[in-house]
């Protein structure tokens, strides 16, 4: 009887060794090109600054411009980086280019000149020449688009790191990262790094941390005068600068101390003082000023600040040696004045600031130092400079910081700036 034989396949393309040969060159394969693209869109790429002037024509220039913490000053230069973000999105560049800053508004004639810094990220084989090319091409739709009449300067100039780190430091404000702080159950925070808080002093007495300070200037120090009531002879104190108060980037002699006349230890009113430094400092990436709000600057309760320090962690306990942030909230003052909290002995000169578990909060040797917020623009301004409070870290006791609106005109009259 016929029986057919099994027919088992023969087919050599499912031979073992060609299905190996044929994975293997696939994985191969797909992994070279997996590289090479990995290499090419994110390896190859290097980052480029340039900078362009800006004449506004149709805005005149007034006192309001001269200071970055005013509405005008903050609206204007939110106009034109968004003017020249809008431009870059609908242009052959939108892939390279990355954010612009306005680090300068200036006057000319009756109008204004912005200083604009752009920042682009393309290939390493780029050409700069045609780059620079594209950008001004680019720059010149803005003539006519919007409601500002801008004419872009035909110079265009490339920046070194150094030349956008020099832009940067000289606009007060400036923090080198938008590091995201995160909050944690110690009255300290967490551990800053350096850069983080490039205007934080450590004013020190005999060489040992006393007080914190904030930088103004590169000639003018801000802190609580209640630093200086045991100890009022400015060359017993020195300024340093960086995260650690034992090995700092520089320390700088005091030249003077002015304490405000009203400071009244009893109810802690106006806690405020400025040092004048031996002689004024060069800004550079870890040491810059920080911003001063206008006078006219409302604190908005419930809004988020940070307040920095080398105080302790514990009352009682001792100072630490490395820079540390903590995140708060400003609470209104009838709040911060209830029975359960400072039962009205928060003065119009003072702001509180703190969390409602009270786990984070300034703490003894942070005296001095600053409450900071960030604006719009991802500037900072210190609106705080850390006072007094109930022991530390404790509900219902937030943080007592001098409110600096309240004193930006006595700053003034001291410093000049
Ligand atoms: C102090 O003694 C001090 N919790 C500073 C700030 C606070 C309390 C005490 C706020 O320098």
């Amino acid at each position: 009887m016929y029986r057919p034989r099994p027919v088992i396949p023969q087919s050599r393309f499912f031979s073992p060794f060609v299905v190996a040969f044929v994975v293997i060159t696939t994985v191969l394969i797909l992994a070279m090109t997996i590289g090479l693209l990995i290499h090419f869109l994110a390896f190859d790429k290097k980052t480029y600054f340039y900078h362009s002037s800006f004449q506004i024509l149709n805005v005149e220039y007034t006192e309001a411009l001269n200071s970055p913490a005013t509405q005008e000053y903050r609206h204007l230069s939110e106009r034109i980086e968004s003017m020249i973000t809008d431009a870059f999105r609908e242009s052959n560049l939108r892939s390279e280019f990355i954010r612009t800053h306005v680090v300068k508004l200036r006057k000319e004639g009756n109008g204004v000149i912005a200083d604009a810094v752009m920042k682009f990220r393309s290939s390493k084989r780029s050409n700069r020449k045609s780059m620079k090319n594209r950008i001004h091409s680019v720059l010149q739709i803005l003539s006519n688009s919007g409601s500002l009449e801008i004419t872009p300067s035909n110079e265009i100039t490339s920046l070194t790191d150094q030349d956008t780190e020099n832009f940067l430091t000289q606009e007060c404000g400036a923090r080198p990262d938008l590091i995201t702080l995160s909050e944690e159950r110690v009255i300290g925070g967490t551990l800053a790094e350096t850069g983080d808080w490039p205007w934080q002093v450590s004013l020190q007495l005999n060489n040992v941390h006393h007080c914190g300070g904030i930088l103004i200037s590169n000639l003018w120090v801000l802190t609580a005068a209640h630093c200086f009531r045991s100890y009022s002879n400015p060359l017993q104190w020195t300024a340093t600068f960086g995260v650690s108060t034992i090995r700092p980037i520089l320390r700088v002699r005091v030249r003077s101390i002015v304490s405000h006349n009203n400071y009244r230890p009893t109810t802690r009113d106006n806690d405020i003082a400025v040092v004048q430094l031996e002689r004024p400092i060069t800004f550079n990436r870890n040491i810059h000023r920080v911003c001063l709000p206008a006078a006219t600057q409302s604190i908005i309760p419930g809004s988020i600040a940070y307040v920095t320090g080398w105080g302790s962690l514990t009352y009682g306990g001792n100072t630490v040696t490395d820079l540390r942030q903590g995140q708060v909230r400003i609470v209104s003052t009838d709040e911060c004045n209830e029975p359960a909290g400072y039962s009205g002995s928060v003065l119009p000169g003072m702001l509180c600031a703190g969390v409602p578990s009270g786990a984070v909060d300034a703490c003894q040797g942070d005296s001095g130092g600053p409450l900071v917020q960030e604006d719009s623009r991802m500037l900072w301004f210190v609106v705080g400079i850390v006072s007094w409070g109930y022991q530390c870290g404790l509900p219902n006791k937030p943080g007592v910081y001098t409110r600096v609106t309240t004193y930006r005109d006595w700053i003034r009259q001291q410093t000049g700036v």
